[in-house]
C-alpha cells in the first residue's frame, strides 16, 4: 500500500505525545536549573525544514506565555549570518530542534552558539546524536522516531516539547493543562482528519495555507507536507498578508485552508468570504462555529483549547490532506522525490 509507513506514523501521534510529556516531566527540573543559572534574556529557536517551522510556533508561544523575547531562525542563518542572529552583550538561549539530531546546519548552529558561550537546549528524537551530545541539555521525544522521510509524529511531538518549555514558567499554567489534554483528544482528531481529507482538493491545482500567531508555523508545515508528499503547488502566509499581493493567484481550483485562531477570527472570516467570491474553496479549522461565516468546509474541533495548544491538533489535518493528495495521484508518501531523511552538507 502506498504510504503505509507515513499513515501509521500519522496515527501513532497521540502515543508519541504522551511519551513526550513524560520525557519533558523528567527533564523539567534540569531545564528550570538551566534557566536559573544562565538567566537568558532571549530565546532563539532554530532548526531546518519542519524543525524550523515547529520552532516558529514554539517561539511565538514562548514569548506570549513567558513574556521573554523569543524568535525562530533557520539554522542556516545562524551558520551564515551569526551577526544578524546574536546581539553582542546579550544572553540568549538557543533551542535547537532536529528529529535526527544530525542535520549539518543545526549541528553547526549549536557549535557556533557554544563557541560564543551561549546556553543551548536540544529537542530531538535521536538520543545518540551530535545534537544530543552537544547541547547543555537535551530533551528526547522517545516515540517520535520515524521510518518515513517526511516528518509527522516527530514534528508534532517535538513541537509539543517546545511548547512544554513555556509551561515551566509562571504564566504557563493554562498551557500546561491544555497540552496535557492533547493525547486523549488526538485519538479522535486523527480519525476525523483522515476521514475528512480523502477527496478534499483532489482536483485542485494549488493549496494555500494561512495561519497567524502560533498557527503560522503550522501553515508552513502544511505547505511543506503538501510539497514533499504530493508535489502540489502550495504556499503559506499570515492570513491578512495574503491580501497584499498573493491573493492574485486565487480562483477556481485553489483550496485555501485557514488554521484559525481566536484573535484572528473576525478579520479571517472577512478574508474567507472574499476568497470564496474569487472562486476559491475555503476550509476553516477552528474551535467553535460562529454561525455567519461563509466557508465550504468547516472543521469545528470543539475542544475548548487556547490557540497555542489547539494548533497541535491542526497537524493531523495537514498531514492527512497531503497524504491523500499524494496517494490519489499514485505518489508514494513514504518515498518523496529527491529527499532523504537527513540533509548533510
Ligand atoms: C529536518 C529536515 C526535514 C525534511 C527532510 C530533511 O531534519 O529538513 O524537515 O522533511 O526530511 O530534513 P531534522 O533536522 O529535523 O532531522
Amino acid at each position: 500500500m502506498l504510504g503505509a509507513q507515513t499513515l501509521r506514523e500519522i496515527m501513532e501521534q497521540p502515543e508519541a505525545w504522551s511519551a513526550a510529556i513524560r520525557s519533558f516531566d523528567a527533564a523539567a527540573p534540569e531545564v528550570a536549573r538551566l534557566f536559573q543559572e544562565r538567566s537568558p534574556d532571549e530565546v532563539i529557536f532554530t532548526g531546518c525544514g519542519s524543525s524550523y517551522y515547529l520552532s516558529m510556533t514554539a517561539a511565538a508561544t514562548f514569548q506570549k506565555v513567558v513574556g521573554l523575547r523569543s524568535r525562530a531562525v533557520p539554522a542556516s542563518e545562524v551558520l551564515q549570518f551569526p551577526g544578524s542572529v546574536f546581539v553582542p552583550g546579550s544572553r540568549p538561549l538557543l533551542v535547537a530542534s532536529s528529529r535526527s539530531g544530525t542535520t549539518t546546519e543545526t549541528v553547526h548552529a549549536l557549535a557556533i552558539a557554544r563557541r560564543r558561550g551561549i546556553a543551548t537546549l536540544g529537542l530531538t528524537c535521536a538520543r545518540r546524536s551530535p545534537l544530543a551530545r552537544g547541547a547543555d541539555i537535551c530533551i528526547i521525544s522517545p516515540k517520535g522516531h520515524e521510518e518515513s522521510v517526511v516528518m509527522t509524529k516527530s514534528f508534532s511531538s517535538l513541537l509539543l516539547l517546545g511548547l512544554l518549555l513555556a509551561t515551566n514558567h509562571a504564566g504557563g499554567v493554562t498551557l500546561r493543562r491544555d497540552l496535557r489534554r492533547l493525547p486523549a483528544l488526538g485519538k479522535r482528531i486523527v480519525k476525523v482528519a483522515l476521514n475528512l481529507t480523502g477527496d478534499l482538493g483532489a482536483d485542485s491545482a494549488r493549496f494555500v495555507f494561512l495561519g497567524a500567531g502560533p498557527a503560522h508555523g503550522i501553515a508552513w508545515e502544511a505547505m511543506l507536507k503538501m510539497t514533499e508528499m504530493a508535489q502540489r503547488p502550495a504556499v503559506a502566509y499570515h492570513p491578512l498578508e495574503f491580501r497584499h499581493g498573493p491573493i492574485a493567484v486565487v480562483g477556481p481550483g485553489t483550496v485555501v485552508v485557514f488554521f484559525g485562531t481566536r484573535a484572528g477570527a473576525r478579520l479571517e472570516a472577512d478574508l474567507a468570504r472574499d476568497l470564496r467570491r474569487h472562486g476559491a474553496t475555503v476550509v476553516t479549522l477552528r474551535d467553535e462555529w460562529r454561525g455567519a461565516e461563509e466557508v465550504d468546509v468547516d472543521v469545528t474541533l470543539g475542544v475548548r483549547l487556547d490557540d497555542e495548544a489547539r494548533c497541535l491538533l491542526y497537524l493531523p489535518f495537514a498531514q492527512a490532506l497531503a497524504y491523500h493528495r499524494a496517494v490519489g495521484v499514485g505518489l508514494d508518501p513514504d518515498r518523496p522525490r529527491h529527499l532523504s531523511s537527513v540533509v548533510r552538507l
